[in-house]
């Protein structure tokens, strides 16, 4: 088998890169972010990340979600037009923003994170597409916590949720998996990952000297309807299961 893996420019997504994200659930888009920007929004993710009362530490990961809502630097990342409007064009339909999250590995000492797909966390239903980028604000290399991608994944629909805690967890409920392909993609400041939100993925433990920051903003389908499971950002907000997940906590970006 030929594996060919596209990757795109950030102002010019060709026809070619659109397909391979389709095909196999992932691409990297270089230079989403300009350095200076990256560099600005990587002090801003880490200020945010000292002073956040809703951070919640692991040996895998800091993280911090829903930052767009308490902080204006960050608020402009997730709202980055630049980015929405590649997520739109690889997923080819219209999209609200279902939350963010600031990730950063500590220096030194932090775990993998194991292989997962992300959908089968969320309370969603009728929402077939979500897609993820996954935004390097420090140069990402193997040693820093920098993420594979099993191609083709994102087409199982079937599996129950995986633990990103255990290495073995979506081997065992999917045997198959365990041999196909993996591709990792080291990133430079300001490049980006886009993956489907059932593309199995994973990340390095970081053990350089200097924390992995890592933004991540998730779209999906304006379609998705909330199917009653809990979910940090939804179980504050009395949902009906069935209703749309719309309004001013998923706001339209793009399409
Ligand atoms: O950055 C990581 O360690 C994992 C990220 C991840 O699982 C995601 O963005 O869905």
């Amino acid at each position: 088998m030929t594996l060919t893996i596209h990757e795109a420019d950030a102002h010019d997504i060709h026809d070619d890169a659109v397909k391979s994200y389709r095909d196999h659930g992932f691409i990297a888009v270089r230079n989403i972010l300009s350095k200076e920007e990256a560099d600005h929004f990587r002090q801003a993710a880490l200020e945010v990340a000292d002073k956040s009362k809703a951070r919640t530490d692991s040996e895998i990961f800091k993280q911090v979600v829903n930052v767009w809502r308490d902080d204006e630097a960050m608020k402009a990342l997730t709202l980055h037009n630049a980015i929405a409007k590649a997520a739109h064009r690889l997923a080819g339909i219209p999209l609200r923003l279902w939350h963010d999250q600031i990730l950063i590995k500590r220096p030194k000492d932090s775990r993998p994170t194991e292989f997962h797909q992300d959908q089968p966390y969320w309370p969603h239903a009728d929402g077939p597409d979500p897609i993820s980028a996954w935004i390097a604000l420090c140069d990402v290399p193997p040693e820093r916590g920098c993420m594979s991608f099993i191609p083709g994944s994102h087409r199982r629909r079937d599996l129950q949720g995986q633990n990103l805690r255990d290495s073995r967890s979506l081997f065992t409920i999917c045997p198959d998996l365990e041999w196909s392909p993996r591709v990792t993609l080291p990133l430079k400041a300001g490049d980006c990952t886009f993956h489907h939100g059932r593309c199995a993925h994973s990340a390095t433990s970081n053990i350089t000297q200097d924390p992995r920051v890592a933004h991540v903003v998730i779209y999906m389908p304006t379609t998705t309807t909330y199917s009653g499971k809990g979910h940090v950002v939804t179980d504050p907000l009395n949902l009906t299961p069935g209703s749309k997940l719309e309004g001013e906590m998923f706001p339209l970006v793009a399409g």
